[in-house]
């Protein structure tokens, strides 16, 4: 199909479509509210996490702006094996693509709050990308559906190594940090709407097809409102009134959890 076939037939879902337009409309207004929010913001590390924040909606509207224009969506013919084995089905790839720019901002925010180290921050952000990349793979795999799956089981394990950081490592060194309760609350939100992608993958059009394709966008849609949009005014609004706990962290990306005592470089005095 070109790409005019695949814009007309998206205008012609009228519910597809609506949950391309209200996340763009979404996007635009919380990037202004966003803008307003950090105004005050003087700390470099608050104004770090900022950035990293405006970011998030910034990607969406490009993302967004992709699939309403049926240029980052294709028609794919699903393998044997395949609920809708044959047929072409419409597959949204571009959002897996900007997952890859727009989650790593998200986790980058959420280490800084944390005032987790390089090491961790790394680890997070890079196993988050190599989830989106195997995720997109794994739509875009048209030869075998064992493939598509196993795409699918390379994915969560990468999201696994994201879910310890969040889970195990940052919770502590939040802790150290004296943002444990924020880091907590964003980190719960972070957790449970991030587990539904996976969820609404393997139902969708895309696994297997017990959702329609109108109703898993709208599921991806609603998941984005919570994980971005939501996520960002929490941590903005946190921020902007408690910059001075960021400002008090150690000078550079962090460092942690202190060491045990009697670890590591023993203490000059
Ligand atoms: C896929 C399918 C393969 C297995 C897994 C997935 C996880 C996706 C996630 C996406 C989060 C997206 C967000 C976007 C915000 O812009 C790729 C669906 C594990 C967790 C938060």
């Amino acid at each position: 199909m070109t790409q005019p076939e695949v814009y007309e037939s998206i205008q012609n879902d009228q519910a597809l479509n609506a949950s391309f337009w209200v996340n763009i409309a979404l996007a635009g207004l919380v990037t202004l509210l966003f803008v307003y929010m950090g105004r005050n913001l003087e700390d470099p590390r608050a104004k770090l996490i900022w950035v990293a924040t405006l970011m998030v909606p910034l990607v969406s509207i490009s993302s967004y702006t992709g699939l309403a224009s049926g240029l980052t969506v294709s028609f794919l013919e699903m393998p044997a094996g395949h609920a809708l084995a044959g047929d072409e089905v419409l597959t949204m790839w571009g959002r897996y693509l900007t997952w890859t720019f727009s989650t790593p901002m998200i986790l980058l925010a959420l280490g800084m709050l944390a005032g987790t180290n390089l090491t961790k921050l790394f680890t997070a952000i890079t196993a988050d990308i190599a989830m989106c990349v195997t995720g997109l793979a794994a739509a875009m795999t048209t030869s075998s559906y064992a493939l598509r799956w196993f795409w699918y089981f390379i994915s969560c394990t990468f999201f696994l190594v994201v879910l310890y950081v969040l889970l195990a490592e940052w919770p502590r060194d939040a802790e150290a940090a004296g943002t444990d309760e924020i880091f907590g609350l964003l980190r719960n939100l972070t957790v449970v709407l991030w587990l539904g992608y996976p969820i609404f993958w393997a139902l969708g059009a895309e696994g297997l097809a017990v959702l329609d394709v109108a109703i898993t966008s709208w599921a991806y849609s609603i998941l984005d409102i919570g994980a971005k949009y939501i996520f960002a005014y929490l941590l903005l609004n946190w921020i902007a009134t408690n910059e001075r706990v960021i400002a008090q962290q150690p000078a550079g990306i962090g460092t942690g959890v202190e060491p045990e005592p009697g670890t590591g470089t023993p203490a000059e005095d």
